[in-house]
Parts: structure tokens; sequence; C-alpha cells
């Protein structure tokens, strides 16, 4: 045997969950406690639960399409396509059919597994519905899983893509609940986990997270992951944004302004570390802010757990790090784009989540 394959990453088994690996009882004091762990043993437990539930050297790739875009009647402070922002986004119709598949099957042949598709609505309207189950039939038909958000969702609807065979809906809870209500007052904590009620009753997995940097104190990083970590299922998917400030949004020109409130990278990936522990069987999305993340601080996020990314080079409306930057980003950390379903799927396929895992 040479060297280099007696040195090389050993890929850890994905082992089926023992009951008490999933837990949704965690206490703030205990989200705490692990988010004041001396930094490298916070990323070395992080890394542990990793290996044990996930294919460490292995990160999701999904590609995200605005289908809609701008003109938003929500006053999220951090985003630019609300109306109250002043971003010089513009608004958008939504796409044609035709249009998005076109865009996904280019995402498909770039090797994304995942196609999701984000409208700026506070929530779909009834003559939207027969076209965006039709761009979900038709991404599905290019054998990639289709993942939608597009604000908030009745139980009807929810039940309405689920039949068309939505794989995922994104509904993020974004932070604490005591913080929510400086960051959007058009709609509540308490509607954000309806919707995800009403996505997870009818059936489909859930993408729910948030973002990091907007100015909050660790207290809210601690609430925001708790809020998640006690959901009676975990979400499957869960998006770690960075705040990507822009300006014109109440929160790009606050931090702006304030550059102290700026979120340290160690913070951010401590973030990481202690989603990835909280809520072992998901999936933890490294997604917006990357284009201005090191390669390390990224680099220190897969070690801590997360694995799975947006690729291309723009988010919705922001920029992402680009297919080329991630291809070499990918080289030299020797980290291979994930074939193959999630283990959390995976193992509900088998039976393997059913009682006593809380995921
Ligand atoms: N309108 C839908 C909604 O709010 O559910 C879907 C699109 S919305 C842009 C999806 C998520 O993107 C938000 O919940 C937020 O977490 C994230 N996001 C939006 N703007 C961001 C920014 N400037 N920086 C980081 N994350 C952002
Ligand atoms: C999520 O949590 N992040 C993505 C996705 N879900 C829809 C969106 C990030 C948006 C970043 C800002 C922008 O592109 O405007
Ligand atoms: Fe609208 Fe979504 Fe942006 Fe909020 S985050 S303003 S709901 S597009």
């Amino acid at each position: 045997m040479s060297d280099t394959a007696t040195l090389s990453a050993p890929e850890a088994p994905v082992q089926a969950p023992a009951a008490k690996a999933v837990r949704n009882d965690w206490s703030r004091e205990e989200i705490a406690a692990l988010f004041d762990l001396p930094f490298t043993e916070l990323v070395f437990r992080a890394a542990e639960v990793h290996r044990t539930h996930h294919r460490a050297g292995e990160v999701q790739l999904c590609t995200l399409l605005s289908i809609k875009t701008g003109g938003c009647p929500e006053d999220c402070g951090y985003c630019s396509q609300s109306v109250k922002a002043d971003s010089g986004v513009e608004a958008t119709k939504l796409m044609e059919v035709q249009a998005v598949l076109q865009s996904a099957a280019q995402a498909r042949d770039a090797g994304s597994k995942r196609f999701c598709m984000g409208a700026a609505w506070r929530n779909p309207k009834a003559r939207d519905m027969p076209a965006i189950i039709e761009m979900v039939k038709g991404v599905r038909q290019m054998g990639m899983e289709t993942c939608m958000t597009l604000g908030m969702l009745d139980e009807a609807q929810a039940a309405q893509l689920a039949e068309a065979g939505l794989d995922y809906y994104n509904h993020n809870i974004d932070t604490s609940p005591e913080r929510y209500g400086e960051v959007i007052t058009t709609r509540s904590f308490a509607d954000r986990l309806k919707t995800l009620d009403n996505v997870r009753g009818a059936g489909i997995n859930v993408c729910s997270g948030g973002i990091v940097g907007m100015g909050e104190t660790r207290a809210d990083r601690v609430g925001f992951v708790h809020a998640l970590a006690t959901l009676e299922h975990h979400p499957e998917s869960v998006p770690v944004n960075a705040l990507v400030p822009i300006k014109g949004t109440v929160l790009g020109d606050m931090l702006a302004d304030t550059p102290l409130a700026k979120i340290d990278d160690i913070e951010f990936v401590r973030t990481v570390a202690v989603a990835r522990i909280t809520m072992p069987l998901s999936m933890v999305r490294l997604s917006a802010g990357r284009e201005s993340m090191s390669e390390a601080t990224q680099a220190l996020c897969f070690m801590a757990g997360a694995n799975s990314i947006f690729t291309g080079d723009k988010l919705l409306t922001a920029a992402n790090a680009g297919d080329d930057a991630d291809a070499a980003m990918f080289a030299r950390l020797g980290l291979k784009p994930m074939e193959g379903e999630e283990p959390l799927r995976a193992m509900k396929a088998v039976g393997g989540c059913s009682g006593g895992c809380a995921a």
C-alpha cells in the first residue's frame, strides 16, 4: 500500500442512529454551554458527530434560481427584495416554466443534485400554483431533487406541492424568537412555525435555518439554534447564512455604519458546529455569505459539520462564490460533491428513523 493510500481519509460508514443520538429536548443552557466550549474542542466534537452520521468528505451541491424577484411586500430587514429596501433590485414577474426548466438543465449538467426555486412573495397566490406545480414536475423529471421557497404556505398549498412531488420546502426562522421582531414586522415567528407545520404535515422535507451576523447577540444565536433543535422533527436541512450586507437594506446599512457589529469568522464557525451537534442527522448548509468568506473559514465550517452549499455565481440577488472558485476549493480541500441520498432520507426509507428518533 502506498503512503498516500495509508494516509487518505477514511470514509466513515454512515451509521444508523441510536435512539438517543437525536434529541429534541435541548435546553438553552446546554446549547449555550456548547457555544462556550474552547473553539478547538467544539469543532472536534462537531466533527465527531459529523463523521458518525455523514460521509464527511462529501458536500452536497445545490443550485438556486430566483423565479420571481423583488417587489416583495414583507419588510425583512436583511433582504434586497423587500419593497421597503432601496437596493436597486428590480421587480420581475414569475418566470416562464420553460425558462426555469432550461436553467435547471444547466444546473444538472454542472453537477448539481438539487434545484431550489425562490420567489419574493409573502405567500403564493392561487393563480401562481399551476405554473409552480409544472416547475416542480419538470425539474423532478430531469432527475434532480426539488426545493421551493415561496413564503408562507397554507395547508392546502402544501398538499398541492406535495402532490406535485416537491422534495423540500425552505422557510427560515431566521433568528431567535426574541430578536425576530426587530428584523421582520410583517409576519410573526409563530407564522413561520405554522408554515413549517403545514409543510411537515404534507409530507414534504423541511429546510429551515436562518442568518447569523445581523448584529444579534450570542444569546440570540443560542435561541436560534434552540428553536430549530427543539422542533418535534428536526429540519432535514438547516441553512446557516452569513448576512450578505446589501446597501439600501436596514441591516446592510446598519452594518456599514457600525462595522463592530459584524460577526467574526470564529463565531460563525461556532454556530455551524453547534447546529451540527444538536441536529446530528440534518444537512447543515453553508449558505449565503461564502463569496466574502476565506477558504480557511469555509474549511473550518466543513470540519465543523457543514455538508451542503449553494453553487453558481449568484444566489437570489447577491453574488455567490462561483463554480470555478468552488471547484478549486474542493480540489485544495480534497472534498467531493455528494452523490446519492442524504443519510436522513436514506434512513427514513429503510425505516431506521421511526420511533425513538426525533429527527
Ligand atoms: N420570500 C421567501 C421567504 O422569505 O421565505 C423566500 C426567499 S428568502 C430570500 C429566503 C431566505 O434567504 C431568507 O429567509 C433569509 O434567511 C435568506 N436571506 C435573504 N437575504 C439575505 C441576505 N442579505 N443575507 C443572508 N441571507 C439572506
Ligand atoms: C437560504 O437560507 N438561503 C438562500 C435560500 N435559503 C433561498 C437565499 C440566500 C439569499 C441571499 C441574498 C440574495 O441573494 O439576495
Ligand atoms: Fe420577501 Fe422573502 Fe425577502 Fe422577506 S426574505 S422580503 S419574504 S423575499
